[in-house]
């Protein structure tokens, strides 16, 4: 590991040591919060477990909702990272699960379309870690969020869940294949992160990517 990877993965526990609290949930752009901090959202497929990742990294369980059923999360949830600080340092954002097919096709639509505008929208909005369930790869709706994600020049970055559940040797299978989907994707962050929220993979690297985006410094952090 280089140098500057170890700051980071320090910086990251640190930062996400601070706190975070849930403050509100979104169903309309109108009622989102100010652009006041930088923001990162999870977004995925529902079920891919985005919520039990958020929960993860803050190292608070019932912080993010998480649910065996599908679909559950309708609404941008949005976190606040290090709320007791002047300046807080992020929101983070778990956004609503893409794909679930037991629902309306018009309420399907309407999902979608608060989440394409408020993708293009975001000013603040630094990163959108994309999650994959690594048992499943890259599915035609994560291309699709992808392909709006490239349009919009939003940087995202492919998450891989669930490791836990694999195979041993499934997850280099697995890992190169989405990488060399990535190749050609201008807005892709060209690291996989591979994580499992039960056993705790991967969550050291969400976290030092987060500070990475972070003004660490205004926040009060000495290396
Ligand atoms: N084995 C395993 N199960 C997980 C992991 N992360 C989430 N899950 C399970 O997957 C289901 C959906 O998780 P959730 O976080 O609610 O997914 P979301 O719909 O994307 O928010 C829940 O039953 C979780 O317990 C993981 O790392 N390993
Ligand atoms: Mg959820």
């Amino acid at each position: 590991m280089t140098d500057q990877k170890d700051k980071l993965i320090e910086a990251g526990r640190w930062l996400l040591a601070q706190g975070t609290e849930f403050r509100l949930g979104v169903v309309a752009l109108d009622a989102l919060p100010a652009p006041d901090r930088i923001e990162i959202a999870f977004a995925g497929r529902s079920n891919v477990g985005k919520s039990s990742l958020i929960n993860a990294i803050t190292g608070t369980k019932g912080l993010a909702r998480t649910s065996n059923t599908p679909g559950r999360t309708q609404e941008l949830n949005f976190f606040m990272l290090a709320p007791q600080r002047a300046t807080g340092a992020a929101w983070l954002v778990d956004l609503p699960g893409y794909g679930y097919a037991r629902e309306s096709k018009s309420k399907i639509a309407a999902w979608n379309a608060l989440l394409n505008d408020y993708l293009r929208g975001r000013p603040n909005l630094r990163r959108v870690f994309v999650l994959v369930d690594s048992r499943h790869g890259l599915k035609k709706n994560d291309l699709a969020m992808m392909d709006d994600l490239d349009m919009a020049a939003v940087s995202y970055q492919i998450v891989l869940t669930k490791i836990d559940k694999l195979k041993k040797g499934a997850l280099d299978k697995v890992l190169s294949e989405t990488q060399s989907s990535l190749a050609k994707r201008p807005a892709a962050h060209p690291e996989i992160i591979a994580t499992s929220s039960d056993k705790g993979d991967g969550l050291a690297d969400v976290r030092a990517q987060i500070a990475s985006l972070v003004d660490l410094v205004e926040l009060g952090y000495k290396a």
